[in-house]
């Protein structure tokens, strides 16, 4: 199936470029009376780039149901069609991040080669030892890295090894590790033994990492398990990185925490020990609802991305975050929400480069909270959308991604090309 034609994104584009151009002069103007060059922004944003979930471009559901829609993708190949449009369009997802075993396939190297022909790169692999495959011998019910019976750890361990090794095919350069182990009763697990249990199982997936690899540890409060989980929360995360090594951060999915708590601290907390992995960017009103960045809580993510570009303005040593996008698309179609949500990603990170960060100094130095807190609204109440048009356009993607996608067409010709898939029970994927 063909992707979407170079000639159809510049006939989009030509309908709104010179509206494009002009709100590109007007935000200039208002960003040189803060002395601000544009150009400069434009460059660090055309330079940032977010991973998409290849678990995001099919329909997502939850316990109770999925509601597959037109042209599901129907194995890894399709996904990696969806995830070039995405590119081709949007202009700020040129990895992709795959999930074991929902991406297997059987010929890794074709994989590598159609990625590439897409300008596609493969960024951490995920592994799955959160369900069980058929005629796997043992099961994850009660666990997996730290489950009581050291067969079912040992076997949590290959498969974690196993990931690496199809990423070492693939060119990726870090595992994610998620486990839902934990407890639904007081008593059922013990904790510290439990913990003992992850840092065994996890040395051994550490030991097997390529020199210049890296391994995300990703913590959440709860689900599936809802009385205790091993990897809860930064801390557990933090203690068991530390205790792994240097190649072992934390990666903080934003909707793994409980409702309030502050996550933009979390992550100075965590460039401060050295230990930021990277995130799963998403957003939540409640739990962990996967639902698009920055669509109930913009202001949250500007926060997490002023600590972000602090950061790096600051020179901190071992700062490298890895960028990914970690959504469930119920009742959007996938490709627009995925490009709605990485521009989203974008405009936060192009904010956050507004902050006048010596203003914003001299205000905390002087306790002058109202002077500290107006820098960030400031930088956060500025329209870049001409910024991210620009940056789109001038790498030969669309203005209004989601308005070229649409007049492609795409989607009804992936309706014809892949046979239907039936509603069926619940699963995010
Ligand atoms: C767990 C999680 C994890 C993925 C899964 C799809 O909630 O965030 O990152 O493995 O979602
Ligand atoms: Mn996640």
């Amino acid at each position: 199936m063909p992707l979407i034609s170079q000639d159809q994104i510049q006939a989009h584009n030509a309908a709104l470029q010179r509206h494009a151009d002009t709100d590109y002069e007007y935000l200039s103007e208002q960003l040189a009376r803060r002395y601000v060059d544009i150009d400069t922004i434009t460059q660090q944003v055309a330079a940032f780039g977010v991973a998409i979930p290849s678990w995001g471009v099919g329909t997502g559901g939850t316990r109770f149901a999925r509601f597959p829609g037109m042209g599901e993708p129907r194995h890894v190949f399709d996904k990696l069609q969806d995830c070039a449009v995405i590119q081709q369009l949007a202009r700020a997802t040129p990895t992709v991040s795959l999930h074991i075993p929902w991406d297997t396939c059987s010929d890794w190297s074709e994989l590598r080669q159609m990625a590439s022909s897409y300008g596609l790169a493969f960024d951490a692999m995920n592994s799955n030892t959160f369900s069980d495959q058929k005629d796997q011998p043992h099961s994850y019910q009660f666990g997996s890295l730290t489950h009581a019976e050291a067969a079912t750890r040992a076997q949590a361990v290959e498969h974690n090894i196993a990931c690496i090794e199809i990423g070492q095919k693939l060119g990726s350069k870090a595992l994610t590790v998620w486990i839902g182990d934990g407890s639904n009763f007081p008593g059922q697990q013990h904790f510290r033994r439990a913990f003992d249990r992850y840092l065994e199982s996890s040395s051994a997936i550490y030991a097997a990492l390529p020199h210049n690899w890296r391994m995300f540890l990703e913590h959440k409060i709860c689900e599936p398990a809802f009385y205790s989980t091993v990897i809860q929360d930064w801390g557990s995360s933090f203690m068991a990185a530390s205790a792994l090594g240097p190649k072992a951060q934390c990666l903080v999915d934003l909707g793994h925490h409980a409702p309030n708590v502050n996550i933009e601290m979390i992550v100075a907390r965590l460039i401060a020990g050295g230990k930021l992995a990277g995130f799963h960017f998403n957003d939540s009103k409640y739990g962990d609802d996967d639902l698009d960045a920055g669509s109930v809580a913009p202001y949250r993510l500007f926060l997490v991305f002023n600590e972000l570009v602090s950061a790096a303005h600051e020179n901190v040593a071992g700062f490298k975050p890895a960028y990914m996008l970690d959504q469930s698309h119920n009742v959007t179609d996938p490709i627009e929400s995925l490009m709605t949500s990485a521009a989203q990603v974008q405009r936060s990170y192009a904010q956050a480069l507004l902050v006048d960060r010596a203003e914003l100094d001299a205000a905390q130095d002087a306790n002058d909270a109202l002077m500290a807190t107006r820098a960030l609204k400031r930088a956060f109440e500025t329209n870049v959308t001409p910024i991210l048009q620009r940056v789109r356009a001038s790498a030969g993607g669309a203005i209004d991604p989601v308005g070229a996608y649409r007049a492609s067409g795409y989607r009804q010709l992936a309706g014809k090309n892949r046979p239907a898939v039936a509603g069926g029970s619940g699963g995010i994927v």
